[in-house]
């Protein structure tokens, strides 16, 4: 907005404003004719923010032509000058209280402005409504209400305008804000405050009416000067977008650096951080800059490297915080408000790239909850996919948990864009996270099951005649770290006692089942080896497996593929997991004998072998 008021009304204006004030975008909004333009007109006027003359030109130009004054045509001079290239921009305006500078849109229905908006370009912190007394609420009035609701600007004044036209009676007043408060809450909006006007005469825009004298509530500039602006982003929660890890190597040690720009709050050196959604922890150890002295701090907006007490085997795209900060969220399904503007519209069942601070991961449309036609500001609740220019409630389902926060918290870790096709096609403001229990992942599950014919063998009966019970054993740990020779000493101890046990490495599937897949599609690799193992523990099998670089999430889905039977997850040497614990921990290269004592007395412990099993 500091590049915006530079190129303000005139220059001598300009001169006047103190760039150190608070600044504040508002949007303003209403039905056609209500008296929108009459309303910034008039807040320009009586501000003093207008470049000396340029209403008495206006009112001269309109006497000499016989037309009556309208401030509509004073905003169309001041667009006049900037056609000829010297003052402002066709929808935005700049004036200035006592408090703070303002700029004031005037164009909610433009596609530009809807665009600007969510992805983040523009950004109105508080809107005024304009509804005209006498003619009421209309159409436009209940879709920019609508409007403001699904772009998150949450403090709303609603000016009910021309009340010289209703002989200022209280009653009109009091009849709009009754049905208009009722409307908005049914959008999630509570308006701060109704404000009675005659804005073409200035009741109570700058100065308290006469006429007015049962209204004992703010005039329109000093409801503005009462917004709050929101905070800056250093006052924020730490946020920062892990974009790369390097690790030293002229050291010749292990350390590695975490390079990025931090998007909020600040940190210090010592300070203790989770990165999320791995939710891996370390302490900082230093701050690092590029050719710069060492502060052993870092705030918003600085690009940094951060070094750590601890190792840490962290992938880019995660987002560390501070430890003892609120937290943001991390879940696989996000509630969010949409623009979309792909060529092919935004529909389920396919793909999408969204990028959100650091994170890269791939999107679904999960559900459309309402869409919004931008021209027409239409809403419609029964829509099936999202046209190019609309505007969309949608819930979106990740391949993999990202961490967020919603707009209101935090502006950079609350918006996104999703890309389509290499472009980016639709940009976003998260609502809020989702209950996961009805993601598309589990529903493609039940699907699943609910189409599995199996014949007459109970599981159980399965059991009692092979004497065991069906698990799933993960081998996990980093390439050449001893998991295959370990998966085979218990394959085979297990076969030779009897049981029905079966060992297939990753590896095996990467050249067998999977050699269709690139490396990348790791996200099928893991679905793959869960349905994989969901056949072979129906079919009451202990079924061993080894795979290298997973981490919580990728054991959760192999969990929820292969359930109802067990998993037991083993890690071999350093592993990745941030939450997760796994249930036998053995060191790199273990001599494999002792390490299969170890991982059977587990399974025996887990009853899935019986006790008496000498294996
Ligand atoms: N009597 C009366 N007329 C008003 C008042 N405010 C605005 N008007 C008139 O209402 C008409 C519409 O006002 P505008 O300010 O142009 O309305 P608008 O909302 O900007 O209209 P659009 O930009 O076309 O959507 C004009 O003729 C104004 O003079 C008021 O307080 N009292
Ligand atoms: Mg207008």
């Amino acid at each position: 907005m500091a590049a915006g008021l530079r190129h303000c009304v005139k220059k001598d204006t300009c001169d006047r404003m103190d760039i150190s004030k608070e600044q504040m975008t508002i949007v303003i909004v209403g039905h056609v004719d209500h008296g929108k333009s009459t309303v910034i007109g008039r807040l320009l006027a009586d501000t003093d923010s207008l470049p000396k003359g340029k209403l008495e030109q206006v009112r001269e130009t309109c006497r000499r032509t016989a037309k009556p004054f309208e401030y509509a045509f004073l905003l169309d001079a001041l667009k006049d000058e900037q056609a000829q290239g010297i003052t402002i921009d066709a929808a935005r305006c700049f004036f200035k209280t006592a408090r703070r500078h303002y700029m004031v849109f005037d164009a909610p229905g433009h596609i530009e402005f809807l665009k600007n908006m969510v992805t983040g370009a523009a950004h109105a912190e508080a809107a005024l409504l304009v509804i005209d007394a006498k003619e009421g609420i209309r159409e436009n009035s209940r879709r920019h209400g609508y409007l403001l609701s699904m772009l998150g600007v949450r403090q709303v004044s609603v000016l009910v305008n021309k009340m010289d036209l209703v002989n200022f009676d209280q009653k009109v007043f009091e009849d709009i804000r009754r049905e208009y408060t009722a409307f908005l809450a049914a959008q999630g909006v509570t308006p701060r405050t109704f404000i009675p006007i005659a804005a073409l005469h200035g009741a109570n825009i700058a100065a308290h009416a006469p006429e007015t004298a049962w209204y004992t509530g703010p005039t329109v500039l000093e409801q503005l000067d009462a917004f709050e602006n929101k905070k800056s982003p250093v006052a924020l929660p730490f946020r920062f977008p892990v974009q790369d890890i390097y690790k030293f190597t002229a050291e010749g040690d292990d350390r590695r650096i975490a390079a990025g720009t931090v998007d909020s709050g600040h940190i210090e050196a010592g300070a203790d951080v989770v990165f999320l959604p791995s939710y891996k922890k370390s302490r900082i150890a230093s701050v690092e800059r590029f050719s710069a002295p060492v502060t052993g701090v870092a705030e918003s907006g600085e690009a940094v490297g951060f070094t750590f007490d601890t190792q840490i085997y962290v992938k880019p795209g995660e987002l560390m915080v501070r430890a003892s900060d609120p937290q943001p969220q991390v879940s696989t399904r996000i509630r969010a408000n949409i623009f979309w503007m792909g060529r092919a519209p935004l529909i389920k069942g396919k793909s999408y790239k969204l990028k959100l601070a650091a994170a890269r991961v791939q999107a679904t449309l999960a559900d459309i909850v309402r869409v919004l036609d931008a021209s027409e500001l239409n809403a419609s609740k029964d829509k099936q996919q999202v046209e190019r220019h609309d505007v969309a409630e949608v819930i979106l389902e990740t391949a993999k948990a990202i961490a967020f926060d919603t707009i209101l918290d935090n502006e950079g870790t609350g918006r996104f864009v999703l890309v389509d096709n290499y472009e980016i096609a639709g940009g976003g403001i998260v609502l809020g996270a989702v209950n996961t229990d009805d993601s598309l992942f589990k529903e493609s599950i039940r699907a699943r099951d609910s189409y599995w014919l199996r014949g007459g063998v109970a599981a159980t009966e399965r059991a009692l005649r092979y004497g065991h019970q069906p698990k799933l054993v993960v081998i996990c740990g980093a390439v050449n770290t001893g998991k295959k020779a370990l998966a085979e000493v218990i394959e085979r101890r297990l076969v030779n006692a009897g049981c029905k046990a079966y060992y297939l490495g990753i590896s095996n599937m990467a050249r067998g089942l999977v050699a269709d897949l690139k490396a990348a599609d790791s996200e099928e690799h893991i679905r793959r080896l869960g349905e994989l193992s969901h056949i072979m523990t129906d079919a009451g099998l202990i079924f061993i497996t080894t795979i290298s670089d997973v981490d919580d999430q990728d054991i959760e889905k192999i969990r929820l593929l292969n359930a109802p039977a067990e998993i037991a997850v083993v890690t071999v040497g350093e592993h990745g997991f941030g939450r997760f614990r796994p249930d036998v921990e053995l060191p790199a290269l273990p001599a494999a004998e002792q390490a299969a004592d170890q991982v059977l007395e587990f399974l025996r412990g887990k009853n899935v072998i019986g006790a008496d099993y000498s294996i």
